[in-house]
């Protein structure tokens, strides 16, 4: 029997039941099944997504990340999502999102930029090589997965529309459709989902808009067709389902500041030394492991990023 500890069963707003899910990926009791969930793994159980561009496996370049931590499974990364515009349940997520059509899509860029476009999902995926970024991603719940994105810098973007002297945040806006995304008709959220960043922290080349991950295009699941990716912040802010961008001048306010402020910032560095408000934020336990592990400051990208907030206060700007 699993002991489950409070922190984990505290998400963002909502229960969930972790026994579940570890028993939907086989890991509940013996120790070859939790060998095989931790093992970089190109299988899929026999309900997982389909592949949706070309019928291969998917795949990665390297079968663990910098730090020699296994990638998650494609089954895991697509099967356990945050994505509150179809389900707070994590589970049901994949399902319900499964025929949730994100071709023709298109991203407006605008604000104070001299070139404000509209992109077409086609063009942009043309436009930018495609590069992949192994990257751990760390839910402010406490749980984290290795994932190998497909994407480019936000930078190439910003490049593109040429943000005026006066940006200095970028504000990010995800589809609202209540017709097809079912979670948007829940009134708890004040919808469309937006997120934001500093400017320096979106020109970062750690910054990246994902198009795929393993190879493959998106799935609806995780953000398809297009979604944020900023591996030293919580995973909130990578925001899905891209529909708008705009540079400001003002920081821009989240759909999570404005649904609890005192418990969501706009910077949400991971950080180990700065507890949510109703739990810890010391450790995580990674999907496919059973115990905890410590988490890192800036999620292990401190190095590269640290330099952003000299000078801050990280408790204060949370
Ligand atoms: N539009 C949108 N983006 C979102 C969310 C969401 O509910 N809606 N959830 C966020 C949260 S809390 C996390 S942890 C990550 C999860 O990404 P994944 O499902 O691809 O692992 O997506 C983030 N982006
Ligand atoms: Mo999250």
């Amino acid at each position: 029997m699993i002991k489950i500890p409070p922190s984990e069963i505290t998400p963002e707003h909502v229960y969930l039941n972790r026994r579940a899910f570890l028993k939907s990926l086989g890991v509940v009791s013996t120790g070859a099944a939790l060998l095989a969930a931790c093992a970089p793994s190109t299988t899929s159980a026999p309900d997982a997504q389909p592949f949706v561009d070309d019928g291969l496996p998917p795949s990665a370049s390297a079968d663990t990340d910098e730090l020699g931590d296994p990638l998650n499974s494609f089954f895991e990364i697509t099967n356990f999502n945050n994505y509150y515009e179809f389900s707070i349940d994590k589970q049901k997520v994949a399902s319900l999102s499964r025929d949730f059509a994100t071709s023709p899509w298109t991203v407006q860029v605008g604000g104070l930029v001299n070139n404000p476009k509209t992109f077409d999902i086609d063009d942009l995926r043309t436009m930018f090589d495609q590069e992949e970024r192994i990257y751990r991603l760390r839910c402010v719940e406490g749980w984290s997965m290795v994932i190998p994105w497909l994407g480019f810098p936000l930078a190439r973007l910003l490049e593109v529309v040429q943000p005026k002297a006066a940006a200095k945040y970028v504000r990010f806006e995800a589809l609202l459709d209540p017709a097809r995304m079912p979670g948007q008709r829940s009134r708890w959220y004040d919808w469309p989902y937006v997120e934001g960043l500093r400017l320096d922290e979106a020109m970062h080349d750690l910054t990246i808009l994902a198009t795929g991950l393993y190879g493959k295009n998106l799935l609806p699941a995780n953000g398809a067709p297009l979604r944020l990716v900023v591996p030293w912040k919580y995973g909130f802010k990578s925001i899905k389902a891209i529909v708008k961008i705009d540079l400001v001048e003002e920081q821009p306010v989240s759909l999570w500041m404005k649904a609890a402020p005192n418990e969501y910032g706009f910077y949400a560095n991971v950080n180990p030394e700065v507890p949510h408000p109703r739990w810890s934020q010391s450790t995580e336990r990674r999907i496919g492991e059973l115990g905890r592990r410590p988490t890192l400051m800036f999620n292990g990208y401190a190095e590269e990023v640290a330099h952003l907030y000299e000078g801050m206060d990280l408790q204060v700007n949370y």
